[in-house]
């Protein structure tokens, strides 16, 4: 079978305050993704950027949502884009952009799964809904969106709602959680991994513990991975960087273990603003990790 991978940028940094994380696809290309993942398909096809434009941003004070109307606009096009992707058999690699793609992404991927397992790499829970969100920001919420919670206008894109189950939901990374967040993951049982966790079991039981549960219990797993799930240390270019985060070895081990156990089915690197970052360095580790999740070799 030919092993096919499109990559779509999503220069969208409506979901939330900092600009500069429309740029994140263009940095992530000027770090060498293209060649980078050459060797390792073959195929590989570059489809651009799904066209955000720098519409004037409008906030929303009644609705706690900023920019709802042109998150939800731009989502469905990028979930049309991915949707034809996975139609057409290759590996839909998307290119943030703010968390908010998350959005279109899964819409565009879910209906292609009976049961699609998600992992969410991330300092953060994204979990918030207009009542619980802190920042009215619509990046914080995705995975809430995703298991059906949030505005219609964003849960219903695709058609179809929910997109994950709860139980299908596996967080890594997680550091900063928002109350209302805290107690959205116990009502729904999502398991989390906390740096605590990391730290006590070793990113390798993680893996393996995450991997085990997700083959047996779906059908293919979206990786969505936040490079602030990294430590700023490693990952500066972000716009919510938090302190003690998972180490760049500790994601190259996640990422070789993903690809050992041949359990993705699709992926979004999000949250790159190269006007935060130095030298380019967080696309650059984005390109890295792509190249383990993919199948590189150090031997
Ligand atoms: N939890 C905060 C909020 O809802 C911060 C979310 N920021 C992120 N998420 N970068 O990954 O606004
Ligand atoms: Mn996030
Ligand atoms: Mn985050
Ligand atoms: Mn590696």
């Amino acid at each position: 079978m030919t092993r096919k991978l499109s990559i779509i940028g999503m220069p969208m940094d409506l979901g939330q305050m900092r600009r500069g994380v429309d740029m994140g696809p263009s940095a992530i290309r000027y770090a060498g993704i293209n060649e980078r993942l050459k060797p390792l398909f073959d195929e590989i096809h570059d489809w651009g950027d799904i066209p955000v434009g720098r519409p004037e941003v409008v906030i929303d004070k009644e609705s706690n949502l900023r920019n709802l109307d042109l998150v939800a606009e731009k989502s469905t096009l990028l979930a049309e884009k991915v949707d034809e992707v996975v139609q057409s058999g290759a590996f839909p690699l998307v290119l943030g952009g703010d968390h908010s793609i998350a959005i279109g992404t899964l819409a565009g991927v879910s209906k292609h799964y009976k049961d699609l397992g998600v992992i969410w790499y991330d300092a953060h829970g994204d979990l918030n809904t207009a009542e619980t969100s802190p920042s009215g920001n619509i990046h914080g919420m995705p995975l809430a969106v995703s298991i059906g919670l949030g505005h219609p206008l964003l849960t219903e894109i695709g058609g179809y709602n929910p997109k994950v189950k709860p139980e299908n939901i596996i967080i890594i990374g997680a550091r900063s959680l928002d109350d209302g967040e805290k107690e959205l993951i116990k009502e729904k049982g999502i398991k989390v991994y906390t740096m605590h966790e990391i730290d006590r079991l070793g990113m390798a039981k993680v893996m393996e513990e995450t991997i085990t549960y997700l083959k047996a219990n779906t059908d293919g797993v979206h990786l969505s991975l936040d490079l602030d799930g990294l430590d700023p240390s490693d990952a500066p270019g972000v716009g919510t960087p938090v302190i003690g985060g998972i180490s760049y070895r500790e994601s190259h081990l996640a990422m070789e273990m993903l690809e050992e156990a041949g359990i993705i089915t699709s992926a979004e690197f999000v949250e790159v603003n190269p006007i935060l970052d130095e030298k380019n360095k967080t696309a650059i580790c984005a390109v890295e990790l792509m190249g383990s999740l993919f199948g590189e070799k150090l031997l």
